[in-house]
């Protein structure tokens, strides 16, 4: 299962103010800069119907309610957070295994529990589902599905408050029609360059001969593009070790697209990162980068190695493979750059509440 927290940041909002419910709600990101300037986080889902969405600059949020009622709040991220950690503890009780994504986003392995039966993983997706609503007031919505990738792609067809079961027999008429830009790794770039070959549909995707894909995308993205379109995924819910993540962010010197100027600051933020790593005597196995871009709108990217590995040349290579890949995706300058290593090796005793990539600075998860 998949569970993703509805309008996050800003059904937080509403629970906090119950009048903010009938009301078009915009979290934002103020920059700073000017009164104004900034982007939204999220809004809730009477601004979506106005057009708002993450990411857009506020003035532009701000022109689509004109005239309207509604109402602009800064982001408050330890609330979130707080909120965060209380549903996903009570989300990990129902899972054999437990992998949280995101601020409001986790998998759960449910399969020994409904003893691999998808209506029983249905019921028990309700069951969840009413858990949060009653218990915290919250909406989510669930993708049901034989793996991570097809619940993922099913917790988004159904928003907000949705339930959506895939069973392994309709996997691939569930995929079929869907744009290809609803499978997780494929962003305007390589929309746009699978457009040039007839691809629009997953089911275009999964006509086309893999070999041209490998020769076109090289033979990783190749081969996962394949599978992808077939809704074949292997990958494991990856209960992790209570640290979660060790991450540093910092601002560059001048806004940029240039990789070298970027790669001095990631170099560095490697190192110190890598510091922290060797102190607190864990290997990595995942190594994330995250950028701001000028727009305040975020962009991530991340890989996990074959094998764990303390070693800071491989951090740093593999932070500049990332980056390129992060580059291909927008044509916006980057603002500020992050620096994140997860998946440790090493078990750890304290535990500490899980923040968010963004909310501090320097910022480490320990
Ligand atoms: P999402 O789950 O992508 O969005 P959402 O929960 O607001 O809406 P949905 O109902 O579609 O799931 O992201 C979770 C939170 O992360 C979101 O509430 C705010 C934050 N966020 C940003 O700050 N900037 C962004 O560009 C996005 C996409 C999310
Ligand atoms: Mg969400």
């Amino acid at each position: 299962m998949l569970l993703d927290l509805d309008y996050f940041f800003a059904q937080c909002e509403e629970l906090r103010n119950p009048a903010l419910k009938t009301k078009p709600v915009v979290v934002c990101v103020y920059s700073g800069r000017t009164e104004e300037s900034g982007a939204v986080s999220t809004s809730n889902y009477l601004a979506r119907e106005y057009g708002v969405k993450s990411g857009m600059p506020i003035f532009i949020a701000k022109k689509k309610l004109q005239d309207i009622d509604a109402v602009f709040l800064p982001v408050d991220y330890d609330y979130y957070e707080e909120m965060s950690q209380r549903i996903m503890s009570l989300a990990k009780t129902f899972a054999d295994r437990f992998e949280q994504v995101g601020i409001d986003e986790a998998y759960l392995d449910v399969t020994e529990r409904v003893q691999g039966d998808f209506d029983e993983a249905s019921a028990f997706a309700q069951e969840l589902k009413r858990e949060i609503k009653e218990k915290l007031g919250f909406t989510c919505s669930v993708g049901v599905a034989p793996n991570k990738l097809v619940a993922k792609i099913a917790a988004d067809i159904q928003k907000p408050d949705g339930l959506t079961v895939i069973k392994p027999g309709r996997v691939q008429s569930f995929l079929n029609p869907l744009p290809v830009g609803r499978l997780p790794g494929i962003g305007i770039k390589t929309r746009e360059k699978m457009q040039v070959f007839g691809i629009s549909t997953v089911e275009d995707l999964a006509e086309y001969d893999v070999q041209s894909l490998i020769s076109q995308f090289g033979r990783s993205l190749g081969n996962y593009f394949h599978n992808a379109s077939a809704g074949i995924d292997d990958d494991p819910v990856q209960q992790k070790t209570e640290t979660e993540s060790i991450s540093r962010i910092a601002t560059l010197k001048e806004n940029t697209r240039e990789p070298s100027l970027i790669l001095e600051k990631t170099d560095s933020l490697c190192e110190d990162v890598h510091s922290t790593l060797l102190q607190q005597g864990f290997s990595f196995r995942t190594v994330g980068i995250a950028a701001v871009m000028v727009d305040m709108s975020m962009k991530s990217r991340s890989k996990t190695l074959e094998n764990p590995t303390t070693d800071l040349v491989i951090l740093k290579a593999t932070l500049k493979e990332l980056l390129q890949k992060l580059l291909e995706e927008t044509d916006l300058k980057v603002r500020r750059i992050g620096v994140r290593v997860s998946s440790f090796e090493k078990e750890h005793k304290k535990q500490r509440p899980l923040t968010t990539y963004f909310s501090q600075e320097p910022q480490k998860k320990s």
